[in-house]
């Protein structure tokens, strides 16, 4: 039914994991509910563009499938069966729950657990105050930026770097492994803007055709886990060719002699062996880039996320520096902003209140965690309590087959604050309703950009719908946490968190819609030098002060063979890249999204296909020693031949059998300090008996 006073048009900011961060515009029909989503014309990042999954954002936040009542469960763990329950109850036994396994375990014995389904800082990092308060097992955030943390800092000290808006003075952009048109379409607008305004070339490397690809200029398609070897080469040629400048390098740069004769081995040749590119294809780019002083490297998380990611990362920001590009409008090397904000966030995650000798456990290795493995646990109790906000590790953590074995322990008792029935609520002791960002306040910082803004509250949520706030309220409470904060509205804590952070506060950030806080030049282009002590770019990568785990490593930029490498038992290397339509696991639940999406797919070679008798949309069999998954094949070119993708993240019920991709991702830990290594999988793959597909449909 039209509605017959116009809507509000509200501003507000994009929650979701994804660096974009974007100024959002709502319209806000009688305070109660949300019309079309539109990016902001005027902040000079967003300028307008929001991918599609947002904008439809009614579709998300009015879902007949919300939960907004507290749920207990009474039957077996993951048979869906719950009862609804109040507040008050629902906080008892949770709040039990807590105190009873601390009392019998130790504090060690619960281990809160979050991730970024909303990227709001008090919303997001406020269940780390309850947990340093009460001792409760710290979490070493290593699902997503991890690898890209280590690899960045190694080279760069400082994860910062040229302003993202100069990919549009730039006369040709390199994305290295990750695919923007899917995960963070603003990236195009400013590519797009250097390509009609000054002719840049796009440059993508990727093991397949992506989105991104498709509309570059060159696609480099490299095999997954060998992107070292390819900025080797080079670096090989641009010292080989003049092109290494010296004087940056002698200003700028720790050891630029033994970096020229460690590459003068990692030949073209050595590089094409390595990675499947041919020797003219590394020449062609090695030229293209070294003659383009604005040459703007946009690295993705993509190609981090092997057990050699953090080392391939180190690699390419040293291409810049070897050229000199960073001290050119235009030029450099991006990742992430996330430095330049400089919260004190004591307020926010009880930093007065962290004791050190409390042990931390690695969320990537939830499986592993939860059914006991000793080299996480330590000499410490098994974990029997959770806390669970924004994230839904069941679905997207590695080695999902342990995950799951992990989270169907008896005498595991876990809370899960979520806004669906995702897959970890239908595991769930006790499922709370979750307000969604238009519904509560909070305080964004963007990643992808420079910009500090606020979501505030814009509707009434529905049913019984509480904020992480606070749920995390009424917890304190009952198990006797007293920290000021909770006695603080989540308006008040960002305000206060603003101000203690030396940005304006609430009110003038409300007023001015963002605050752009993208340091000058000569900072983002570390014109008065690096983030390390001595201010030099490091060539020498001192592994050992990033992570325990660098035995294997090399300080300088080199390939490590340290990858699930493709053998006669698993000749294919699975990449489980992100989907378009989705959000990690977030957006299944929407029809457009699921509409657009189709099915589980898993991209295969022409040649694969012919080989393995696998027909365009047959089902295909792939599997490791962590288990197997079916899903329907489409015939694709663009990949080498032995590449396998599928974009992910399907719940695992959407999979013939149950079984999603997560099932054959391993847990094991990049070098040197930790992080997912979502695209480093080997796996067998056979055509699937058509039967098989028959009954599934
Ligand atoms: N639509 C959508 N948007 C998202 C997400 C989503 O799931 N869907 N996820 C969000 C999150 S949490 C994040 S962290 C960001 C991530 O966004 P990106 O920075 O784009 O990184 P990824 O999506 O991890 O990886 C993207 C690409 O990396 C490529 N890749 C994999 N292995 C290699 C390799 O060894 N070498 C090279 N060169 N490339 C490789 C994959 O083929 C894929 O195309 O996106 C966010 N935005
Ligand atoms: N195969 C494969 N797996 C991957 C990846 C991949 O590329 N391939 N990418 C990995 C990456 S980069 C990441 S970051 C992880 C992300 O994994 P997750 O952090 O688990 O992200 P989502 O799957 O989006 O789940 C977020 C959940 O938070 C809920 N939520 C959102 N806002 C709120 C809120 O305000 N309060 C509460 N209580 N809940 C809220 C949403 O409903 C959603 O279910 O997945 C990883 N898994
Ligand atoms: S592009 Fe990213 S930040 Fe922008 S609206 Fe979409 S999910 Fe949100
Ligand atoms: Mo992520």
């Amino acid at each position: 039914m039209p509605d017959t006073v116009p809507p509000q048009l509200r501003s507000s900011a994009c929650p979701h994991d994804c660096p974009s961060t974007c100024a959002l515009e709502v319209e806000v029909h009688g305070g109660t509910r949300i019309g079309t989503l539109r990016g902001a014309e005027a902040n000079s990042y967003t300028a307008g563009v929001i991918c599609s999954k947002v904008a439809r954002y009614a579709e998300r936040i009015h879902h007949p499938d919300r939960m907004t009542h507290p749920l207990l469960r009474t039957g077996p763990r993951g048979s869906g069966q719950f009862r609804r329950i109040g507040w008050d109850e629902a906080l008892d036994r949770a709040a039990e729950a807590f105190l009873d396994t601390t009392r019998r375990h130790g504090a060690e014995s619960v281990w809160p657990y979050y991730y970024a389904g909303t990227m709001g800082l008090v919303q997001r990092d406020g269940i780390n105050r309850l947990r340093h308060e009460l001792g409760y097992s710290r979490q070493i955030n290593t699902i997503c930026t991890r690898t890209c943390i280590s690899g960045w800092t190694a080279g760069v000290g400082r994860v910062a770097g040229p302003d993202p808006r100069e990919m549009a003075v730039a006369d040709l952009v390199v994305m290295w492994g990750g695919n923007p048109v899917n995960t963070q379409v603003n990236v195009m607008t400013h590519i797009t803007r250097a390509r009609k305004e000054r002719g840049a070339k796009l440059v993508v490397i990727d093991p397949y055709r992506t989105g991104t690809a498709k509309v570059a200029d060159l696609h480099l398609s490299v095999r997954p886990g060998t992107d070292a070897a390819l900025a080797c080469a080079v670096m090989h040629i641009a010292f080989r060719d003049g092109h290494a400048d010296r004087a940056y390098m002698e200003r700028y740069a720790d050891d630029p002699a033994a970096l020229e004769s460690h590459v003068a081995a990692r030949t073209p040749q050595w590089a094409a062996a390595i990675t499947g590119l041919t020797v003219e294809e590394i020449e062609g780019f090695a030229k293209l880039y070294c003659q383009t002083p604005r040459a703007y490297i946009r690295t993705g998380y993509g190609f981090t996320r092997s057990r050699n990611g953090s080392a391939a990362l180190h690699a390419v920001t040293c291409l810049p520096t070897v050229t000199g590009k960073w001290a050119h409008e235009g030029g450099g090397a991006f990742w992430s902003n996330r430095a330049i904000y400089h919260w004190d966030k004591t307020l926010i995650e009880g930093l007065d209140m962290v004791d050190t000798r409390v042990r931390e456990l690695d969320m990537s290795r939830i499986g592993a965690v939860l059914t006991g493995d000793r080299r996480d646990l330590g000499a410490g109790p098994t974990v029997n309590a959770m806390l669970i906000q924004n994230t839904n590790p069941v679905t997207v953590a590695p080695d999902s087959n342990k995950v799951r074995r992990g989270f169907l322990r008896d005498d595991l008792f876990t809370v899960v604050h979520e806004q669906f029935m995702t897959e970890t609520a239908r595991l769930a002791d006790l499922v709370l309703p979750a307000t969604m960002f238009m519904e509560h306040d909070d305080l964004y910082q963007a990643g992808g950009h420079g910009h500090i803004q606020i979501g505030p509250k814009l509707v009434a949520p529905p049913g019984e719908c509480r904020s992480n706030h606070e749920v995390l309220q009424g917890l304190a409470g009952r198990l006797g946490a007293t920290h000021r904060a909770y006695a603080m509205t989540a308006r008040e804590i960002l305000d206060e968190t603003l101000r203690v952070s030396g940005w304006p506060d609430a009110d003038a950030v409300e007023r001015n819609r963002w605050h752009d806080a993208q340091p000058d030049f000569a900072a983002s282009h570390f014109v008065n030098g690096f983030g390390h002590a001595d201010g030099k770019f490091h060539f020498r990568a001192d592994w050992a002060a990033i992570g325990a785990n660098h035995a294997a490593m090399s300080s300088l930029p080199d390939h490590i063979e340290v990858i699930d490498a493709a053998t006669d038992e698993r000749p294919f290397r699975l990449v489980a890249a992100p989907a378009r339509g989705f959000l990690n696991s977030t957006f299944t639940e929407t029809p457009g999204a699921r509409r657009r999406e189709v099915r589980p797919t898993l991209l295969v070679h022409p040649a694969d296909a012919a080989r393995l008798g696998i027909a365009d949309g047959s089902p295909v069999r792939l599997g490791n020693a962590r288990g197997e998954v079916v899903l329907h094949a489409a015939i694709a070119e663009g990949a080498q031949p032995g590449v396998i993708v599928a974009e992910s993240t399907w719940p695992h019920a959407d999979h013939i059998g149950g079984v999603g991709i997560n099932a054959l991702t391993s847990d094991e830990p990049a070098l040197p300090a930790g992080g997912a290594v979502f695209h480093d999988t080997a796996v067998w793959l056979r055509a699937e008996a058509a039967t098989l597909q028959i009954a599934a449909e």
